[in-house]
């Protein structure tokens, strides 16, 4: 047998090992055996270095023309269009979802990379009036520094592109970190950038665990900003960090998301999107409809139908194009899952399907585990408020609109929610009334488009946004600019 391959950090403009001279291994959740190859554990040590080629080339990468910087982009967008087949199913390997998600996973960088390069012709500010005569005022962006960018494993090259696009155009230079379970599609994003023409520097790779180079990352004094999304539990940690030392910091964390379906809804449609939402990439998005609230008129027949449906589902290795749904991304995760599939049970919620771990053959190899439904849920139940990140899904009876507000709205998440309904006015009241940063009308909790805001409210987030021109508002300060060409001193708020 060929030894793996090992993989490199990238710092400097050079692929380098470890100072630490260790590596992790990055293994196939659907096939333990299948070793996908050895990345650095790094150091200190290493990320001390990123960080420093990062400042150092931050001097001409912040003063480097905007529409420079996304020709840079516009070609890496296009090298990631021409490897999409490749670097999906790479991720299927790495990850575990299926092979129809890992090539939406590639899409989602391919888009943001186009849409910020696109960004360097636009960057816009604001011109506006002055209360003095003869004086101009404008706004402009300007980069902030270093940033330090911390990413989880279930979107391992799409939530990357999120925070190294909009860090670039806006003149940044940064440091990523990916999760340990899927390097390797970040490992692919870097290296397309690095082909595309970033100077060296601007980018840097450093892989290992979060403990030791996600601290390091997240206290360095010359790491202005950080961006990670990952548990709420690990955010507030990178936010104590964060505040102590005044960093920008940016936090995409849980959702515990609903799907609301009125008596009045199609039927069809909520059920192919409360299979989709629930078990699409196996439950692990922080999006996921983990909830459905139903109408008690309708509730019954909804209920058949999904659990119909979640039983049918094919569960398997993401690359055989029949299978729907695919590993969970490591024991540790399935223990989470049924660790609370116990705690329902004995909350008292009805199991209706899955609740077990799949055996024999093929599944004795990976982290596979069955589409699950716990039906007649009280909100209040664990297993309806907190998020369990796996194909696990509570259904809740709820006798109106009002109702399924209040549940929805009940928990301490705010990131995504969902209406099915033929009523206008019921949709128009939930947009306003819930209290997440996303929200959807006959579609499920997941699937959100790159030129939209990203993230949540509550505990899901702090305030900001990932994606579309919110992002520029994360990576890039404000500068007020007043030209006053009067030719005499003007005071303002006093000579009016
Ligand atoms: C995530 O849930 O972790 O909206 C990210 C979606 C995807 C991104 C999900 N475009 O479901």
């Amino acid at each position: 047998m060929a030894p793996p391959k090992v993989y490199k950090n990238f710092i400097n403009g050079e692929w380098v090992v470890s100072a630490s001279g260790r590596t992790f291994e990055n293994l196939n959740p659907a096939n333990r055996n299948e070793l996908i190859g050895l990345f650095q554990k790094s150091s200190s040590q290493d990320v001390d270095q990123a960080i420093a080629a990062a400042q150092q080339a931050y001097i001409s990468w912040k003063n480097t023309p905007p529409p420079k910087r996304g020709e840079i982009l516009y070609r890496a967008a296009r090298l990631l269009a021409e490897r999409k087949e490749g670097f999906a199913e790479l991720m299927t390997r790495e990850m575990g979802k299926v092979l129809e998600e890992t090539r939406g996973d590639v899409q989602e960088a391919i888009d943001m990379t186009f849409y910020m390069a696109g960004e360097g012709r636009r960057l816009f500010g604001q011109t506006t009036t002055s209360e003095l005569p003869n004086k101009f005022c404008m706004t402009v962006r300007s980069p902030i520094g270093v940033c330090a960018l911390i990413t989880p494993w279930n979107f391992p090259m799409a939530i990357p592109s999120w925070k190294i696009m909009p860090a670039l155009i806006c003149g940044n230079t940064l440091v990523i970190k990916p999760a340990t379970d899927t390097p390797l599609s970040t490992y692919n994003l870097v290296q397309v950038l690095e082909e595309a023409g970033v100077p060296r520097g601007v980018v840097n790779l450093v892989t290992g665990a979060g403990g030791e180079v996600g601290n390091q990352l997240m206290t360095h004094g010359d790491v202005r900003v950080v961006s990670f999304t990952g548990s709420t539990e690990v955010g507030r940690k990178v936010s104590e960090a964060c505040a102590a030392r005044f960093k920008h910091c940016c936090l995409e964390m849980g959702g515990k998301n609903v799907i609301m379906v009125l008596e009045d809804a199609n039927l069809d449609l909520a059920v192919d999107g409360a299979v989709w939402g629930g078990f699409g990439t196996t439950g692990q998005r922080c999006t996921a409809s983990s909830r459905v609230v139903v109408h008690k008129h309708v509730y019954r027949e909804f209920v058949d139908r999904f659990v119909a449906r979640a039983r049918a589902l094919k569960v398997g290795n993401g690359l055989d194009p029949t299978v729907q749904m695919g590993p969970l991304i490591n024991e540790a995760q399935r223990k989470t899952v049924e660790a609370y599939v116990e705690v329902g049970k004995n909350e008292g919620a009805k199991l209706l399907c899955g609740g077990e771990r799949l055996r024999d053959g093929e599944y004795d190899r990976g982290w596979f585990y069955a589409p699950t439904i716990f039906g007649d849920c009280d909100p209040k139940m664990r297993i309806a408020q907190e998020e369990i990140f796996g194909p696990v899904v509570s259904v809740i009876p709820c006798d109106g609109l009002d109702q399924a507000i209040e549940i929805g709205n009940g928990v301490v998440y705010g990131l995504s929610s969902s209406l099915y309904t033929r009523n206008i006015n019921n949709a128009f009241k939930a947009m306003r009334e819930m209290e997440t940063g996303i929200f959807y009308v006959n579609a499920p909790t997941i699937g959100a488009e790159t030129h939209l805001p990203f993230g949540g409210t509550k505990q899901t987030g702090n305030g900001h946004r990932e994606a579309a021109t919110a992002a520029l508002d994360f990576y890039s300060e404000w500068k007020s600019v007043y030209v006053d060409y009067s030719d005499k001193l003007q005071r303002a708020q006093i000579d009016t």
